[in-house]
């Protein structure tokens, strides 16, 4: 499939999983108590680790000696690998350099909060010692583990909060998975969908939800061909999980949070969202995409996702040895070193009273602090447009230096502020805390 077919299999998926999993019905009865308190630890947390890790690591992009034109962990699909063939690549599979304590220290290194990784994939390999197939990185390869039991553990040790990806519909390895973005290409594909849910998704989620200690997400994907029939064998499951929270991505259901991917979407809602989002071009490793995102483009994205209400959920691709890839580390420790003296703008912020941004960058709030991001200062001053509140005090975080503002007269209790540039701005983003008499409003 050519570059265009790729792009409209992009498309077409993403409209589905938008539009089919944007349905107004909720999966939950809850209150706003309720709700609010199960959404606490995510709405604090803005900034989580997706791992994008399976056997399609082997191939990492080629078959057969040659690129194959897709994101690393369609390589089945866009390669129309017939299953025997795709089969036969766990063998290869041996990642004797993964260290569980070595992701979830990277991701607390760069400030992130909680960890997705895909459990299971479209491609249908487990990445769990599942009892319910042997087509698992326990059974089917040398290594003979069980990582996701390794990296609960490890994010249990650290504090970090674990939630597992898992495709539930898309399955080209099991007879009767949903046939997505050019269908079926293999007799062996072919099956029921309802006995494939009953035999395969139902059992392994369960075993997801039963085997792995305290699960705080769940990562549906891609629900094609769902219906509420099929949501309800998968939706009680979560009552194993007490407090687990999901994305809008099952079917059917709404979901806890909607899911955007790769874009940041504006900010018109106080409605619950994770962009996710790659550092290069594709989920899964590919040992050819070196297109990486600098620092500080994927530093402001995390400062413009919280700017308006969201989360980031940012992805690695670990290689077939279990390792992630260097220039992946490199740029989430340098975030993890910005948010050290920035954080506090960032984590349990909400977003400030107003939108417009008189200056370029961003803003965050937090009970009476207003926290402004600046990107670029203009050469004289940056302005703030008028807050029904007095400023008590200013200063910088991260920068030693202070804050030279004026407050210019307005009415009694309006003002507008003019800042000057420091002499040092930050060259990610130069952090302003202001605190307010109160919460700052318009
Ligand atoms: O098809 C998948 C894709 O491989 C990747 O897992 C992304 C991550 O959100 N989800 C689907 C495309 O929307």
């Amino acid at each position: 499939m050519n570059a265009l077919g790729i792009a409209l299999t992009a498309m077409a998926i993403m409209t589905l999983t938008l539009t089919s999993a944007d349905s107004a019905v909720k999966p939950f009865v809850e209150t706003r108590e309720q709700r609010n308190a199960k959404m606490a630890w995510w709405r604090e947390a803005k900034f989580g680790m997706f791992i994008h890790w399976g056997v399609y690591s082997v191939p990492a992009g080629k078959w057969e000696g040659k690129d194959v034109p897709s994101v690393g962990e369609w390589i089945m699909l866009h390669g129309k690998i017939p299953c025997a063939d795709y089969q036969k690549l766990p063998e290869q599979f041996n990642p004797t350099k993964f260290d569980a304590a070595e992701w979830v220290k990277l991701a607390k290194q760069a400030g992130m909060k909680y960890i997705v990784i895909t459990s299971k994939h479209h491609d249908g390999f487990a990445m769990f010692h599942s009892k319910t197939d042997p087509f698992n990185i326990y059974d089917a390869t040398p290594f003979k583990r069980d990582p996701l039991k390794e990296l609960a553990a490890a994010c249990a040790k650290e504090g970090i909060k674990l939630g597992f990806y898992y495709s539930q519909a898309q399955d080209w390895n099991h007879p009767g998975g949903a046939a997505m973005a050019g269908g079926h290409w293999d007799k062996a594909q072919d099956g029921d969908m309802d006995k494939y849910l009953q035999d395969v998704a139902v059992p392994q989620v369960k075993e997801l939800l039963t085997n792995y200690g305290p699960i705080a997400v769940m990562w549906w994907d891609t629900p094609a061909d769902m219906n509420q029939q099929r949501a309800d064998m998968l939706l009680p499951l979560l009552k194993l999980q007490p407090g687990i929270i999901m994305n809008n991505r099952l079917g059917f259901y709404d979901g806890d949070f909607g899911t955007p991917e790769q874009e940041i979407p504006k900010a018109d809602s106080d409605n619950d969202w994770e962009t996710c989002m790659t550092m290069n071009d594709t989920w899964g490793y590919k040992s050819t995409d070196n297109n990486w995102k600098s620092t500080q483009n994927l530093e402001r994205n995390l400062i413009d996702i919280v700017s308006k209400g969201g989360n980031y959920l940012l992805n690695v691709g670990p290689d077939s040895l279990g390792q992630i890839p260097s220039p992946s580390v490199d740029r989430l420790k340098a975030i993890g070193n910005w948010l050290k003296t920035n954080g506090e703008a960032i984590y349990g912020t909400t977003r400030a009273p107003f939108t417009t941004m008189m200056f370029d960058g961003r803003a965050t709030m937090k009970d009476n602090k207003l926290y402004l991001f600046v990107f670029n200062w203009p050469s004289d001053e940056i302005r703030l447009p008028d807050l029904r509140t007095s400023l008590q005090s200013a200063r910088y975080l991260g920068i030693n230096e202070q804050v030279d503002y004026t407050e210019l007269p307005g009415t009694e209790m309006r003002a507008s502020l003019v800042i000057a540039p420091p002499s040092h701005p930050d060259p990610i983003a130069t952090v302003i805390e202001l605190t307010y008499a109160d919460k700052p409003v318009r």
